[in-house]
């Protein structure tokens, strides 16, 4: 952020920080949470702040919507700083809490069931989602400029001015990471590879952590990919692409959600695309479309017009329907939103 502006707004956010530290100063027992299925940002961010919170001497647990993705468990120094879902130690820990924190969203909807079990706390939001139409009260700190929620949560142990202990680093290096697709996508800006050699600086190894997060599929990761490319499906004159996610298959080889990952970039990666989506069957019947486009293509308004959110070039939503009929209402959506806001586009021009 650079002018009058956004001077304004960073000291705007930076007050909010000084209250969030003030709210966490007088904690001595908080409860971390984020959206459902987390993310490596959301799950980064909570193991961070947790470490950072515990290094100071307060009580700090993680309580999800969904459970820890195993495919980051490897942050946590202790797994016991994760509430096991639906337990009365769970709810005994909630009771005992004097503050929540809620990180990577700010929507009530998406923190699912953790309502109902921080409702009586006063809370924090730590986010970098355009704001929704159900916020979740507090002292809320929302950048949409930053590039994940770890680096606010960066900014805001630094304004502490640390504690820094090792899984504070590589947390919130896995959390910068995965939200900018490993350094590449749109919002990789100046701020987010300043926080990242800080990262490094205090102990983050980059290639361990790329390795350990992106280096360890399971075979059945490949067997689903191979019948996803089959669908592979290219369309108004390559403009637009996308994969379905056989659903036989999904259960036959036992997927589960993590591996998905980097499926919808294979369609996004094709020379020409501007919108790539990847459909798939959730487990109650409905239809999930992800969608990702290139700059400056909006999905995040069509995924939005069919119940869902997300940002302008990573979206999705969860729809009603056969799959077939599915594909074509989305199909109709982004084919208007091409046409509209992708005109004069040239792929070899992206430079300029
Ligand atoms: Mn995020």
């Amino acid at each position: 952020m650079t002018g009058p502006h956004g001077d304004r707004a960073r000291s705007e956010r930076d007050r909010r920080f000084d209250q969030v530290l003030e709210r966490l100063d007088r904690a001595s027992s908080v409860v971390i949470t984020t959206h459902a299925n987390a993310d490596g940002d959301g799950a980064g961010s909570e193991v961070a702040l947790a470490a950072f919170l515990r290094e100071r001497g307060a009580d700090a647990w993680i309580v999800n919507p969904t459970p820890f993705p195993v495919s980051f468990d490897f942050l946590l120094p202790n797994r016991e700083w994760v509430l096991p879902p639906r337990s009365g130690l769970e709810a005994r820990r909630c009771g005992e809490a004097d503050l929540a924190v809620v990180l990577d969203t700010a929507q009530v909807p998406r923190i699912g069931r953790v309502k109902s079990l921080i409702r009586h706390l006063p809370k924090v939001v730590i986010d970098h989602h355009p704001p929704s139409d159900r916020p979740i009260d507090g002292i809320v700190v929302c950048d949409t400029s930053a590039c994940a929620t770890g680096s606010l949560v960066f900014e805001l142990i630094d304004r502490a001015g640390g504690p820094w202990p090792p899984p504070v680093a590589h947390a919130l290096y896995v959390a910068v990471m995965t939200d900018t697709g490993g350094f590449r996508f749109s919002n990789t800006d100046r701020d987010c590879f300043r926080v990242a050699a800080r990262l490094v600086e205090l102990g983050a190894v980059p290639e361990a952590l790329f390795r350990t997060v992106y280096g360890r599929f399971r075979v059945r990761h490949f067997e689903l990919l191979r019948e996803a490319l089959a669908t592979l499906t290219v369309h108004a004159d390559g403009r637009i692409a996308w994969m379905t996610v056989p659903k036989d298959v999904y259960d036959r080889v036992g997927a589960t959600v993590d591996d998905l990952e980097g499926f919808v970039d294979v369609p996004r990666d094709i020379d020409g695309v501007r919108v790539a989506m990847l459909f798939r069957t959730t487990a109650d019947g409905r239809i999930k479309v992800s969608l990702r486009s290139v700059p400056p293509i909006d999905v995040g308004a069509v995924a939005t017009g069919f119940g869902g959110g997300g940002h302008a070039r990573a979206a999705a939503a969860v729809v009603t329907g056969p799959l077939g009929e599915v594909i074509a209402r989305v199909l109709r959506r982004v084919e208007r939103v091409v046409d509209e806001q992708g005109a004069g586009m040239e792929r070899d021009n992206l430079l300029d």
